[in-house]
């Protein structure tokens, strides 16, 4: 039987109780459909910060380059160590050193789910660029503490980065609705973003069945409220695709719906599965967190290692969860009780 070989990273708050909910959904999957997961778990989180002085160990990447995939549930523990510490020293090295540049974040409402907007037949593909940019890292401060303190961060574009998300954003428009939204900030911001104006137009003479449409972040911003059903595959630069992903987990009822998948897409490296939502030290280990941002996020681990049916399997489980009405509204379920309602289903 084979055997996918899966780095589990709990992190944080609710990322270990959504983690240990996706596990049990995916293994009962696994079981079904006749293949295995042997998962290896990685404690890596706020508090080995706290004990070692890093969020992981110095071959941490070393150590998951051998899985097949990776799962995370979320990171930041801000109460005893600042985010910018904990996101710098995991999410985001892993999906640097894997190349996992396309970050793909489905939009769209389960049944049963009443989100905040009057429109529902909405579908969207966010795909934000994962791996420069406004999150490259580049930058430094000088005179600390001083009146003539400085500090620069500089987002970097590079023609090999632009050009390999917009090509993935094509492929995929190709394969859904046949459309693609290029978003920018190109009227005020006009080296970096005229670049990727640029980029999407010369790209777009290769796939003439895909139509596309240039949009700048602020209009989006309101078109994802008051016409989300016209967008089909929204492809954007690494922080306006953070933002704007936040906002499509809004309109699909919160972030407790909200999958992602940082995608390797030549497979060089083992790509990386998250719920978009954070650790929400507030709710953490009190059976209170959805997990099916979570749960739909291991489907997608699944369908990327090949196991298309019982990726099918587990979503359509989802959405006969939601369509009972269940986990659909905040506090209504626990974690344990949606997480067991979705097994029922699957069995
Ligand atoms: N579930 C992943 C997580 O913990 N996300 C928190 C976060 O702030 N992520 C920032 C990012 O996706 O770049």
């Amino acid at each position: 039987m084979p055997a996918h070989k899966i780095a589990l990273i709990p992190g944080d708050g609710i990322g270990v109780d959504v983690t240990d909910a996706t596990m049990q959904v995916l293994q009962a999957a696994a079981a079904k459909h006749g293949f295995a997961l042997a998962p290896t778990r990685f404690d890596w989180s706020c508090e080995t910060y706290l004990a070692t002085g890093r969020m992981m160990p110095e071959d941490g990447i070393d150590q998951l380059r051998a899985f097949d995939a990776i799962f995370l549930g979320a990171v930041g523990w801000p109460a005893t160590v600042p985010d910018s510490v904990s996101l710098h020293g995991l999410l985001l090295p892993i999906r640097k050193a894997f190349d996992q540049y396309a970050n793909i974040r489905p939009h769209r409402l389960l049944p049963g789910v009443e989100g905040p907007l009057k429109a529902s037949g909405f579908d969207i593909l966010c795909i934000r660029e994962n791996t420069e940019g406004e999150y490259s890292g580049a930058g430094g401060r000088v005179h600390q503490g001083r009146d003539n303190e400085v500090a620069v961060e500089s987002a970097i574009f590079t023609r090999k980065g632009v050009e390999r998300i917009l090509r993935f954003g094509f492929e995929q428009a190709r394969a859904r609705r046949g459309h693609l939204t290029s978003v920018t900030k190109s009227n005020a911001q006009k080296y970096s973003m005229v670049f990727w104006d640029e980029v999407t137009t010369e790209l777009a003479a290769d796939y003439p069945d895909v139509t596309v449409s240039h949009m700048h972040i602020d209009a989006m911003a309101a078109k994802m409220v008051m016409a989300p059903q016209d967008l089909d595959v929204v492809v954007a630069s690494n922080l306006f695709g953070d933002i704007l992903t936040d906002l499509g987990a809004a309109i699909q009822g919160g972030l407790g719906f909200a999958a992602s998948a940082n995608i390797c897409p030549d497979r060089s490296a083992p790509s990386m599965f998250e719920p978009v939502h954070g650790s929400a030290p507030d709710i953490a280990g009190r059976n209170i967190a959805n997990p099916i941002a979570a749960i739909w996020s291991g489907a997608m681990m699944l369908e990327h290692l090949g196991e298309g049916v019982a990726a099918s399997a587990i979503l359509t489980a989802v959405q006969a969860v939601t369509a009972r009405g269940i986990g659909i509204r905040p506090g209504s379920h626990g974690t344990d009780a949606i997480t067991a309602a979705i097994m029922e289903e699957l069995a």
